[in-house]
């Protein structure tokens, strides 16, 4: 398996996250969605990380629709979605609140990075910059009610506990948005727990903000 794109990226590192846990061997392609534009859309025309390629070339797009995927491939009790239920529903939500606030981040950062100062809609930016602080708040709710040491849902970790934390180092490493943690007590002491863990450090970057031209992630 080849996973395209930068470790900085969280909907490329929650992808690689889970790769590690389920144990599945894969070629890291640490590709810029600017700087390597023309050969990521050899493979997606998309033109968006993560790419994965599977070993007999298929190719797949959109983190959480990869991650489902590879969770069926991983069959049993491998999996990182619960199965049906409330669980599954309450990690859903979760998952969608983080992409969601990333989302928003990662229009902040195009902003400054993509269009000529002259031109920066600043309404967008605040508007896009409230979403995201909106679905960050809703995340330090629900990981305050849960207590400190406890995953998002269940007594395992979920692709709900990655996204939200890759999703909050991305957040506040990244300059455009700078996100102040010490705002998200529970959500920075979750942070820490788990990206003190193999699979997270082993798939950490620093964040590289995007020059004109040449794209995060
Ligand atoms: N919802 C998508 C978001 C992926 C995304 O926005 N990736 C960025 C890199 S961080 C990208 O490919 N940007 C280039 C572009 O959209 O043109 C997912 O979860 O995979």
């Amino acid at each position: 398996m080849k996973l395209i794109g930068m470790f900085d990226s969280p909907f490329v590192r929650r992808v690689a996250i889970a790769l590690k846990l389920y144990g599945m061997p894969f070629e890291h392609l640490d590709w810029s969605v600017g700087r390597d534009f023309v050969r990521i859309r050899e493979y997606s025309p998309l033109g968006r990380v993560p790419t994965l390629v599977l070993d007999d070339g298929e190719v797949l797009a959109e983190s959480s629709a990869i991650l489902d995927s590879l969770d069926d491939m991983a069959g049993g009790a491998r999996a990182l979605m619960p199965r049906a239920g409330a669980e599954r529903r309450r990690t859903l939500q979760l998952i969608a609140l983080a992409v969601g606030a990333a989302e928003k981040g990662r229009e902040q950062i195009y902003e400054g990075a993509f269009r000529p100062p002259e031109k920066r809609h600043v309404p967008w930016v605040e508007r896009c910059r409230s979403q995201m602080l909106g679905a960050v708040a809703l995340l330090e709710e629900s990981c305050a009610a849960r207590g400190s040491g406890a995953w998002l849902v269940g007594d395992r970790m979920t692709h709900a506990d990655i996204a939200a934390a890759v999703v909050m180092t991305f957040l506040a490493e990244m300059p455009a948005v700078a996100l102040d943690t010490a705002a998200w007590p529970a959500l920075r002491a979750f942070v820490g727990r788990c990206e003190a863990l193999p699979e997270f450090r082993a798939t950490y970057a620093p964040a590289s903000p995007p020059k004109s031209g040449a794209g995060a992630g």
